[in-house]
């Protein structure tokens, strides 16, 4: 955990460009944006993959489409993809369960 890049943004001990913050979640700008809106919704608590959240993570975890409603509007997009990267063959390189907000253009179909 201590080594989670993602843990050092929440804590403010890496710089990244916040765009929202609650209890639970932190929405930053993606350091390497694939569409010109690309932002990661990530769960304050660490916790590596789906598989391993608790039943009341796993609850408190729907709160993430409020959020997602609230950083789309003020981003003004109307469509967008989620993308959720869950293990190593999935793609996923940072092991803290984050969500991609990606919009702002045309987007092809998933691969
Ligand atoms: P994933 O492959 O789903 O684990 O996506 C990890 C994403 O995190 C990837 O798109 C790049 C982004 N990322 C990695 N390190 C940093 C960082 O230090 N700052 C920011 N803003 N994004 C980062």
């Amino acid at each position: 955990m201590n080594d989670c890049v993602f843990c050092k943004i929440i804590d403010g001990q890496i710089p990244s460009e916040k765009v929202y913050e609650d209890n639970d979640f932190i929405v930053i700008k993606d350091i390497r944006p694939v569409a010109p809106v690309h932002l990661l919704a990530i769960y304050k608590k660490h916790i590596a993959t789906i598989n391993d959240l608790s039943e009341e993570d796993s609850k408190n975890m729907w709160k993430l489409f409020e959020v997602i409603k609230k950083v789309t509007k003020d981003q003004n997009l109307e469509s967008y993809r989620i993308v959720q990267n869950n293990g190593k063959d999935a793609g996923q390189e940072v092991h803290h369960i984050h969500f991609h907000i990606i919009g702002g253009r045309k987007l092809g179909a998933l691969g």
